[in-house]
Parts: C-alpha cells; structure tokens; sequence
C-alpha cells in the first residue's frame, strides 16, 4: 500500500495537484459505493438495484499534497431506452470526458459485453484505470486472471487494481494511483468542502434511496423526490418532501398499509440526514401523482436531471 505521507521527502517536494477522476462503469457495479468509501461520508445513493444514481454527484479528498475531485456518474446503460437512459448516458459520458484522471469500475464476478462497450467509448488522450470492485466475493482469486485479459484485450489501462469498495481494500492505493496522475495546481475547493450539492439535494437523494431500497420493481423508476420546504435552523432543519410517482396505482404502494411503508422510508432517510449533516432534522414525506414526469427530457430537466 503506498498512502501518502507528507513527511515523506518524496512527497513533500512534489507540487501540489488538484484535478477531477470520473468514475464511471455499467450500472451496478459498485461506482456509488466506491465514492462513499473514498470521501468517507455517504454522498451518493447505492441499492442492489441497476441505475439507482441520477446524477453527476461530486465527492472532494483534500490532502496536504492534492485535491482530488471525485464524480459519480450514473451507470452507463447499453440498451436502447427513453428519455432517462438517454439522460443518464450523456451524463456517463460526459463526467469521462471532463475528467483529467478516469477510473472504469467493474465487477471482479465476470467482465461482460457491456462492460466492453463502456471501455471502448472512454477517452484515449488521458489516463484510464480500471478498478476489479468486489473482490470480496470473489472466493477464487485465480478467476481475475481472465477478466484482466479480456478488460486489457479492448483498451489499454493505466492501471488495474483489485478493490473492494465494500471493505476499502486497496482503496487508499487507488486514490494514490490516481493523485500521481493529476496535473499540478492549487485546490479548486475549499479545503472543508465534501461536495459541491446542497443539503436539500442531499436530502432528496436519500429519500430516493430509501424508495430503491424498500419498494418492488417498477416504483422507484416511476419516481423522483421533491422538496417542497427546506427550512435551515441551527442545528436543526425542517423539511417537506413529496415522492412523485407516475400513476394513481403506485400511490398506495409507496404508503404502505396504514401508511407504515413511507413511515420507514421518512425515518431511515432522516436518520441517514442527520448523521451527514449532524444536526437534527423533521422530515415530513408526503406522495402525489403526477403522469408523464419522466417522459420527456425537457420534463425531466424541470425535476433537475440534467
Ligand atoms: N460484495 C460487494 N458488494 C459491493 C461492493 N461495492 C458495492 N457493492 C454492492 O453492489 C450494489 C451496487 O452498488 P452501487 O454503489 O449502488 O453501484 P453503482 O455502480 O453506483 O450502481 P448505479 O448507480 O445503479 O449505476 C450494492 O448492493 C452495493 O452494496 C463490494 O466491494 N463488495
Ligand atoms: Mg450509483
């Protein structure tokens, strides 16, 4: 492991650096939960389902020698689709080209056909790793073997480096990996700073995260979270939140029976908010219908997706 030390000569005569690593990756792959483990604080939503990020989600590392400006992006989808996928593939492909530094996440379980297309669409003028996620359930460690050969057979990569995002293992490697990579410059932000999203977009994430993780199927694709009130006190905010869902029939779905479902969900959002903001926090959750939110790019833009 090679995590830096400032009192190391090496590193202390080293400018500073200061740049942004796209991590992007097909959807599922562990990006989300790789961003939370490298800034230490729980930034971007994650769920065992596809797709769960939405957005470009900024996670910032300062160190005495460098800044680095971490991007989730949303997981990158191969098959044709709507308004949504559209969306979100930009958005992946984007967060790679603006990037000095890109770190492609894949399963260490098997590298597939969309992991290949991924690869093949990232930038060729600028350093490229590729971090092997879940390593932890990879039990016979001699299978990696035969991704790296299939992964390094479409591009060539900077690095390759076995991670869990889960446990951290290797982790701190792979930040150096991607610190030495980064032009000289002074930070971008400033030195407390963990991200560039406010509290209210923050709060409606883990509410998002909340309807992955508790509701069926098609639900939480049909849905997208609104702050109508955010009201900040010290050391207290007040918030009311609505889910918006796309037809009547998933209303009562979200509000479970006696309206214990989106109890759950307002509780566990609020706890997971105020240990990231550490202060307390009231949420109300309240759910309304409202057809077509989701249809059109222009529909999607009014919800904040970019
Ligand atoms: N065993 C294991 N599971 C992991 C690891 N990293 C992530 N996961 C799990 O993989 C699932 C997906 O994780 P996310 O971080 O949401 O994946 P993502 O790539 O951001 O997914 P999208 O936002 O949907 O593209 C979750 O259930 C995580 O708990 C890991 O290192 N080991
Ligand atoms: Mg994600």
């Amino acid at each position: 492991m090679t995590e830096s030390d400032p009192a190391d000569p090496a590193v202390a005569m080293r400018a500073h650096c200061s740049g942004h690593v796209a991590i992007v990756g097909r959807p599922n792959v562990g990006k989300s939960t790789l961003l939370n483990r490298i800034v230490g604080h729980k930034l971007s939503i994650t769920s065992d389902r596809p797709q769960t990020t939405r957005h470009r989600i900024v996670g910032i590392v300062t160190r005495p020698d460098a800044q680095l400006v971490f991007i989730d992006s949303p997981g990158y989808q191969t098959r044709t689709g709507g308004a949504m996928n559209r969306v979100l593939n930009r958005t992946a492909v984007q967060v790679a080209q603006d990037a000095d530094v890109v770190i492609l996440v894949c399963d260490g379980r098997g590298w597939t056909a969309a992991d290949e297309r991924i690869a093949r669409l990232l930038p060729t003028d600028r350093p490229v790793l590729l971090a092997i996620n879940k390593i932890d359930a990879v039990d016979d460690k001699a299978a990696l073997l035969p991704l790296v050969q299939r992964a390094t057979a479409c591009r060539a990569f900077d690095e390759v480096v076995p991670i869990s995002a889960k446990s951290g293992r290797q982790v701190p490697l792979l930040l150096d990996l991607c610190a030495a990579r980064l032009p000289e410059g002074p930070p971008m932000y400033d030195p407390d700073s963990l991200t560039d999203r406010s509290e209210r977009f923050l709060a409606a994430e883990l509410i998002r995260e909340k309807l992955f993780r508790r509701l069926g199927e098609e639900v939480p694709y049909d849905s997208t979270v609104e702050i109508e009130m955010y009201e900040e006190l010290p050391k207290l905010r007040r918030i009311h939140a609505v889910v918006l869902v796309e037809r009547e029939g998933q209303k009562p779905i979200v509000l479970g029976a006696g309206g214990e479902r989106i109890k759950r969900i307002a509780t566990e959002a609020r706890q997971d908010l105020e240990k990231l903001l550490g202060c307390k926090v009231y949420l109300e959750l309240f759910v309304k219908v409202k057809s077509g939110w989701a249809a059109t790019e222009q529909s999607l833009r009014a919800y904040g997706y970019e």
